[in-house]
């Protein structure tokens, strides 16, 4: 194990007992009829077991109630598989795995018959996940909030090279970490109106919904690093109430009755796989409202049975909004102060602005969130109320201090005027908030710059950074465990627990020894990469091949094209050259697009098209490879991360906020191309700009031709190598089958380049060139590559939390 017990042994009997006892009186089998799918559910239970003991001190009493917590909400929580998490928290792993061996089982066989947790799309989702264990394992008493959705992100399939999307189906057989308490539910109201009450001269709002959906409590259990810590991620699910109230079974219609219940409990049916893309559907307003207002229910009852004051909140309750997705929470906490508990509208306001805080994770307009105010009357007639009021307060106090400055005010308002009234929920989320952050340095200024500039001079010293991190324990402990144990031997087992001491690497970057055993490790988990891609895809590679990787959602701003195209002009070359000494390499790419956006889907078609001809042709002798990896999720990171020797983070610079699978490739030993985009600014600031491979244009660059009417044909005039790769593709090469299926879109990258490709190429290109020659110096790569798992330690969301509690949240971690 990582850190060895000294009772391992017993504990190892023991917990095959418990293993056994589980297997027989909660799964119902016996050792002899078992699946490993049996096994894990009953080594899940046992695990589990484990950690409630833990979860039920951590809880224990309400004397022992924590000063603070945290709300995270969270539209999405993307997890992936838990038995390696609970395991290595609770330092169990070994122990789990003598006593599953005692019983003819083997633990890592048994690991992938859990199902992935994909209850998000990309980074968003994971950085929550991320979010849940750094806060548990830095001790923030914390609970997250989301939706537990049926069904999480879609399965992607592969049909002649175009994706096709499958419904994912994580629950269908149970779910052993989750406590279900259908006793813990909220009343959650849709539609109605609201009537105006006179108290004694006051006016008073009492909202009447028309339907009424019940949110219903799941819990996880979240182990933190070593056990210290557990927290609860609460999931809610929809139910309709009381069945008999619902009209149309009194009216006899039984059938319609259970169709109406079908109807309601489709709010937590399935997560939204928009990503970066408008999803402006009405279903997706009502799982924003169903999970703000459940979860702002529930901690306010816990507030009240601990404090007993409303006015207190702020004191005791942090609660953070990941993006814009919850801030219909601002104007429910508000409806829950002043209607239903009587605060004054000026005090509540305080109180919410006080326990509030933002973060936003796109600048991109088409990611901007915004609701029609019709829609919105339609839906929560009280909170449009609400908005409305809120939205004049500020207004007038704009007004007051910037008299005149109609730009300024409209540009603050909540109610976007311009394309029919929209309600815009990232000025709502900020407005809200004492505190609103970007996500990498680059990012928060831009957002002072760009999309919050105006708010930002209303409101100096809010907008606040916190640069994004990842969770080592998954991302090197768990991922890479040879790569692990080579640094624990190098630094020691405090490794673990404090990841700055990777610095203790830094007087060895040049050890040999040092430089053999990673290679060889790397070269382990790349033979295991090689055979997923043989499995998978039928294509052979070359584990000595350089290994250059994207993984990440298909969008057109992260440029995968970008890669297809240089891929295409070495295939050129190679094809011109044929016996050359080529550099050995594959290129792997792997993501979803979100099923409505065409031309991402288009350039998963094109990915594969060149795949097929570049794998198959003699002259290429193998020594450049394609692999698209269909089904991109948790699980499949963790086995491409730690086998990547090129990190591909190559972005229009601009609009990539962070990026964190950056970080994740770094940590592991790969280099990376890219862009000065997002975190890749600070990746290379911490890493040295001799061990980074940084071209292209800057976010000012980028701007500044945007400006001026950026002309693509130029570029492409300029470029020999750019313009016969965009002749090959548009003529067919590689769509013998069609030849006019590219024509149109290289047509439209020639008209409007909204993502600067063709002005990046030769940069690119030339970079790539950069690469192949420290890759032919192996033991220079392999210094550089030392260096970047040695100084990425700050990358840690560790670190990144522990900025969150102490300048946003006001809380003092127990062992941060
Ligand atoms: C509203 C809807 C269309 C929608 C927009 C955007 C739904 C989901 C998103 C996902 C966005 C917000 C997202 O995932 N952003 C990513 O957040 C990561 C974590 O901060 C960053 O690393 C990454 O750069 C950013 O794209």
């Amino acid at each position: 194990g990582l850190v060895g017990t000294a009772d391992a042994g017993v504990d190892a009997k023991k917990l095959q007992k418990e293993i056994l006892a589980e297997l027989t009186y909660s799964v119902g089998r016996s050792p002899e009829t078992a699946s490993p799918r049996d096994w894990f559910v009953a080594t899940a239970y046992a695990v589990r077991d484990r950690i409630v003991d833990r979860w039920v001190v951590d809880h224990a009493t309400k004397q022992n109630k924590p000063e603070k917590r945290v709300y995270y909400l969270s539209l999405e929580f993307l997890i992936g598989r838990l038995l390696f998490d609970a395991l290595n928290n609770l330092n169990l792993t070994e122990v789990a795995r003598e006593a599953l061996s005692g019983l003819g089982v083997d633990l890592d066989r048994i690991r992938t018959a859990e199902p992935d947790a994909a209850l998000g799309n990309g980074g968003l989702g994971r950085l929550a996940a991320c979010f849940m264990d750094s806060m548990a394992s830095i001790g923030v008493p914390a609970f997250g909030y989301g939706i537990r959705y049926d069904h999480g992100l879609f399965r992607q399939g592969m049909r002649d090279g175009w994706q096709q999307e499958y419904p994912e189906d994580w629950l269908s057989f149970g779910n052993p970490w989750e406590f279900a308490h259908p006793e813990i539910d909220y009343p959650i109201g849709f539609g109605g109106y609201v009537e105006q009450i006179n108290e004694g001269g006051a006016a008073k709002h009492v909202w009447r919904p028309a339907e009424t959906v019940e949110a219903v409590a799941f819990d996880t259990p979240v182990a933190g690093w070593r056990g210290r810590h557990v927290n609860t991620l609460r999931l809610w699910s929809a139910r309709a109430g009381d069945v008999l109230k619902l009209d149309a079974f009194n009216r006899g219609d039984y059938v319609g009755a259970l169709a109406d219940r079908v109807r309601v409990e489709s709010i937590s049916k399935v997560l939204y796989p928009s990503d970066e893309t408008p999803a402006g559907q009405e279903l997706r307003l009502r799982q924003e409202y169903f999970f703000a207002s459940a979860s702002l229910q529930d901690l306010v009852r816990r507030h009240l049975e601990e404090w007993g004051d409303l006015r207190s909140l702020p004191d005791h309750v942090a609660i953070q909004l990941n993006d814009t997705h919850p801030a219909i929470a601002v104007p429910e906490l508000m409806r829950i102060l002043v209607d239903l508990h009587g605060v004054a509208w000026g005090e509540a306001w305080k109180i919410t602005v006080a326990t509030f805080s933002y973060t936003n994770h796109t600048l991109l307009p088409e990611a901007l969130e915004s609701w029609p105010v019709p829609l919105m009357e339609r839906l929560l007639p009280r909170h449009m109320q609400i908005i409305y009021l809120i939205n004049a307060l500020e207004l007038d106090a704009a007004r007051k201090r910037h008299p005149g400055d109609d730009a300024l005010l409209a540009s603050v308002s909540l109610i976007e005027e311009t394309n029919g009234r929209r309600v815009r929920m990232g000025q709502l989320a900020f407005t809200g908030s004492h505190k609103v952050n970007g996500v990498s340095a680059l990012h928060t200024d831009l957002m002072k710059q760009t999309v919050f500039r105006d708010l930002h001079r209303l409101h100096p010293g809010r907008i606040v950074n916190k640069t994004n991190g990842i969770t080592f324990r998954r991302w090197l402990a768990q991922a890479n465990p040879g790569l692990t144990s080579i640094l624990i031997d190098a630094v020691g087992p405090e490794l673990l627990d404090d990841p700055m001491r990777l610095e203790k690497l830094l007087p060895m970057v040049g050890d040999t020894g040092l430089h053999e055993r990673l290679t060889e490790s790397k070269r382990a988990n790349k033979i295991a990469l090689a055979k997923v891609i043989a499995d998978r895809l039928d294509v052979q590679v070359d584990p000595d091949a350089l290994f250059d990787v994207q993984i990440k959602r298909i969008h057109e701003y992260k440029r995968q094209l970008l890669n297809i195209l240089e891929t295409v002009a070495i295939y050129n070359a190679m094809r011109a050259q044929p016996m050359r000494a080529w550099m050995p390499r594959v290129k792997i790419f792997a993501g979803k697009a979100a099923a409505s956006y065409h031309q991402a889907k288009l350039i998963i078609k094109l990915a594969n098209d060149v795949a097929r001809v570049v794998n198959s042709d003699p002259t290429v002798r193998g020594l450049l490879k394609v692999a698209f990896l269909p089904n991109y999720n948790v699980s499949l990171a963790e086995i491409i991360i730690p086998a990547a020797d090129l990190s591909e983070q190559i972005s229009t610079a601009g609009m990539e906020a962070s990026g964190t699978g950056n970080m994740k490739l770094a940590l592991n030993g790969a280099l990376t191309i890219g862009t000065l985009d997002g975190a890749n600014v600070e990746i290379k600031e911490h890493v040295g700009d001799e061990n980074i491979f940084i071209f292209g244009l800057t976010a000012q660059e980028v701007e500044a031709r945007k400006r001026r009417g950026y002309d693509a044909h130029a570029a492409v005039e300029a470029s020999s190598t750019l313009r016969e790769v965009l002749e090959a593709i548009r003529n067919g090469v590689f769509s013998p089958d069609d030849p006019n299926r590219y024509r149109g879109f290289v047509d439209g990258l020639l008209a409007h380049d909204t993502f600067l490709v063709t002005a990046d190429f030769d940069a690119y290109f030339a970079a790539q060139r950069r690469v192949y020659k420290l890759w032919r110096d192996r033991a220079a790569w392999m210094k550089a590559s030392v260096t970047n798992t040695a100084k990425v330690g700050w990358f840690s969301s560790d670190r990144t939390i522990a900025e969150y509690a102490d300048d946003i949240w006001g809380v003092t971690p127990a062992n941060g």
